[in-house]
């Protein structure tokens, strides 16, 4: 059940952003495991496709105030 998504993220300026994405996404229903990288501007996430969907997590991230868009 487990999928992986990796993201396109925009508008993270510092580690502080990295930061709150983590910690807000990893709190999420159905996300195992979230690594974001400033220096990359992506997100890959590990999620349980029976609980959540790669759309449903980059409009979280959007909702943050970040530009996101699904790679991967
Ligand atoms: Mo750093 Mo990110 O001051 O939204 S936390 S830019």
């Amino acid at each position: 059940l487990t999928s992986t998504s990796v993201l396109s993220i925009d508008g993270m300026t510092c580690g502080s952003c990295v930061q709150s994405i983590e910690g807000t996404m990893s709190q999420r229903k159905g996300v195992q495991h979230i690594s974001v990288s400033l220096a990359e501007r992506t997100g890959t996430i590990h999620y349980n496709s029976a609980v959540t969907n790669s759309e449903e997590l980059r409009g979280a991230i959007e909702d943050m105030g970040f530009d996101a868009s699904i790679l991967t």
